[in-house]
C-alpha cells in the first residue's frame, strides 16, 4: 500500500492573515511534501525489506544506515510535513491552553523562556531542519532541533508537541531571508498549541 499525501486540514488560503500566504501553502504541501511521498513510495517500490513497513519502521530503520540515506531523508521528510500541517491553526494559532502553560512555566520558567529557546534552535540550526518541542523520557518538555530530514523519532529525543520547518520553502516568500522573525510570528500567531498539548 502506497504513502499517500495527507490533505491539509484547513484551506491552502486559511492560514494568510496570519503569515503564511496561499502560494506558500500550495508550494509546500502540494509541492514539496508530495515529492517526498512520490520518492518515499518509488524507493519502497523496489525494496523487499521496505514494504508493508509503516512509515514509522522505516524512518526508525534507515536512521544512520549511510546506504539508506536517500529512503531516510524522504520518509523523515513525510513524517516531520504529516505532522507539521495539523501543528498550525487557522483559528487556535498562538493561544496557549492553560494545561500546556502550566507545563511550560514548570520546565522553562516560563512562555517567553521557551519561545526564546525554541527561537534559538530553529535559527541555530545550520541551514535545513526542523526544531522541536519534544517530551522527554524523563518528564520533562525539552526543545531540540534535527538537520534536513531527521526528526525525534529517528533521534530517540522524545515525543513530539511541536515542530518548525526551517528549510527556506517554509518562509522565503512570506519572510525572504528573516528566519528568526519567521519563527516569532509562528510561535505567536499559527502554532497549534492545542494539537501540542493533545500530545502531553
Ligand atoms: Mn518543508
Amino acid at each position: 500500500m502506497a504513502f499517500e499525501l495527507p490533505p491539509l486540514p484547513y484551506t491552502t488560503s486559511a492560514l494568510a492573515e496570519r503569515g503564511m500566504c496561499q502560494e506558500t501553502l500550495e508550494l509546500h504541501h502540494g509541492k514539496h511534501h508530495q515529492a517526498y511521498v512520490t520518492a518515499l513510495n518509488g524507493f519502497v517500490e523496489k525494496d523487499a525489506a521496505l514494504k508493508g513497513k509503516s512509515l514509522d519502521e522505516i524512518v526508525k530503520l534507515a536512521h544512520g544506515k549511510a546506504e539508506l540515506a536517500p529512503v531516510f531523508n524522504n520518509a523523515g521528510q513525510h513524517w516531520n510535513h504529516s505532522l507539521f500541517w495539523p501543528m498550525m491553526s487557522p483559528t487556535e494559532g498562538g493561544r496557549m491552553p492553560g494545561k500546556l502553560e502550566q507545563k511550560i512555566v514548570g520546565d522553562f520558567g516560563g512562555v517567553t523562556q521557551f519561545k526564546d529557546a525554541f527561537k534559538a534552535a530553529a535559527t541555530t540550526q545550520f541551514g535545513s531542519g526542523w526544531a522541536w518541542l519534544v517530551l522527554a523520557s524523563d518528564g520533562k518538555l525539552k526543545v531540540t532541533k534535527t538537520p534536513n530530514g531527521s526528526n525525534p523519532l529517528a533521534t530517540g529525543e522524545g515525543t513530539v508537541l511541536l515542530g518548525i520547518d526551517v528549510w527556506e520553502h517554509s518562509y522565503y516568500l512570506d519572510f525572504r531571508n528573516r528566519r528568526p522573525d519567521y519563527v516569532q510570528n509562528w510561535l505567536d500567531k499559527i502554532a497549534n498549541y492545542e494539537y501540542a498539548a493533545s500530545q502531553m
